[in-house]
């Protein structure tokens, strides 16, 4: 049975959140609030517009259809601003090694991911080439914790979702790769992540063994 590997993006790959935050601040600022790094905490993993809906709650806003739909393209534009300006170099520690690892095996690489704007960041930080299959934004109706995004990932992949294994750093994200039977592994804090099977600070703490013991699948 073929082993399948699927990578979020934002906080996995690239820290696309600090750009995320920057777009949301800028807007709830125009809107006459703060909007703080805590409170961006909530944002990871979840859709734009249900961001925007809680971005709304937090500053007890409430908008017509067309501001919303206003607003959402508005933070969209000034995040593009910033992933313009993105090269390689953002690309999070030893990320590189581990997918020229898996592509040296010829495990099949997807991308599971929440955003819409996932293949031209992948672009951007030169990756691209990794993914046999980018699932992102634009292919979900339903979004994480439901485990839709990965299953389509598996399904691509053309491997069983028991044979897949998930990085994540959102606590939805984990939930999602469980809901899915998948092998989850949470990259960041593991008293955040301590539904996930496996947790590690970042790709640094994740030896070529352990990777080794995953596609064998004689890890415990
Ligand atoms: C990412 C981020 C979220 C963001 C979402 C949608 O998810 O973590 O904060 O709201 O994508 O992004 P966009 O506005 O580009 O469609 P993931 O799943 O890559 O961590
Ligand atoms: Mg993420």
């Amino acid at each position: 049975e073929k082993v399948g590997f699927i990578f979020d993006l934002d906080g996995v790959i690239v820290d696309t959140a600090k750009y995320h935050y920057l777009a949301w601040h800028k807007l709830a600022k125009e809107l006459g609030f703060e909007f703080t790094k805590e409170q961006n905490e909530l944002f990871k993993g979840v859709s734009r517009k249900r961001c925007l809906e809680i971005l709304l709650d937090i500053g007890n806003i409430s908008a017509t259809q067309e501001q919303f739909d206003t607003w959402m393209v508005e933070k969209n534009v000034d995040y593009l601003a910033y992933i313009e300006k993105m090269d390689a170099s953002e690309i999070l520690p030893d990320v590189p090694r581990v997918l020229e690892y898996l592509k040296k095996k010829n495990v099949p690489i997807a991308l599971g991911s929440a955003s819409k704007n996932a293949r031209p960041i992948l672009e951007k930080v030169d990756l691209l080439p990794y993914f046999d299959s980018i699932v992102d934004g634009n292919s979900v109706t339903k979004a994480k914790p439901d485990p839709e995004v990965f299953l389509i990932a598996a399904s691509n992949l053309g491997v069983t979702a028991s044979s897949c294994v998930v990085f994540e750093d959102a606590v939805a994200g984990i939930q999602a790769a469980n809901a899915a039977n998948m092998i989850s592994i949470g990259i960041g804090e593991d008293t955040i992540l301590n539904e996930a099977k496996y947790n590690f600070k970042d790709f640094t703490e994740i030896s070529d063994e352990f990777l080794e013991s995953l596609l064998n699948k004689n890890h415990k």
